[in-house]
């Protein structure tokens, strides 16, 4: 599936569209074989009843993070053009965040990506219904932007959040919450 990339450069202030370009799979270790032994076996829609991942959010609902000792599990759903949820609070330096991400698209051709600024051991790319986990170890203090890396529509580039990382001793309570900057009241 050819899809579309922009490379941008998030260094300072404004973000810059450095490139536009489409993508392909690349060719490497690539063998041609006759279509119907592909297609027949195909899954266009991938139900998100039919997903039992352990780690699925089967709706925006059931989006939560939890804390388990210095593990934080962010059980989180992306659809166009929002993660939820987007802004997570009470994270400490030492804790190591498991982001479970599942797209909630029913298009088959929506996959939606996740990255973490900062983050350099990888990205996801997660394809309609499906769950996929991205572990990250926060090296230093500071508030982290979280992003959609595959262009999945007019609005993808609004596809964010952040995630606040608080020094070792704090106290801040874990919350989340999706649409405001503010950490909810309750
Ligand atoms: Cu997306």
């Amino acid at each position: 599936m050819t899809q579309s990339a922009q490379l941008y450069d998030i260094s300072g202030d404004k973000m810059k569209l450095i490139l536009d370009f489409p993508t392909i799979g690349e060719p490497h270790y690539a063998e041609a074989i006759p279509a119907e032994l592909l297609s027949k076996n195909s899954t266009k829609i991938y139900k998100i009843e039919e997903n039992h991942h352990p780690y699925v959010t089967k709706g925006e609902k059931e989006a939560k993070v939890e804390r388990k000792g210095n593990e934080v599990h962010v059980y989180m759903s992306s659809i166009r053009s929002h993660f939820v949820p987007d802004n997570i609070e009470g994270v400490k330096l030492g804790d190591v965040v498991y982001f479970h991400v599942t797209n909630l698209e029913q298009d088959w051709d929506v996959p939606h990506g996740f990255a973490v600024k900062g983050a350099n051991n990888a990205e996801l790319l997660i394809m309609p219904g499906e769950t996929s986990t991205l572990m990250w170890k926060p090296d230093r203090v500071g508030v982290f932007p979280f992003y959609c890396t595959d262009f999945c529509s007019a609005l993808h580039q609004e596809m964010q959040g952040y995630i606040r990382i608080s020094p070792a001793n704090s106290n801040v309570p874990l919350t989340f919450s999706t649409g405001t900057n503010q950490p909810p009241i309750n």
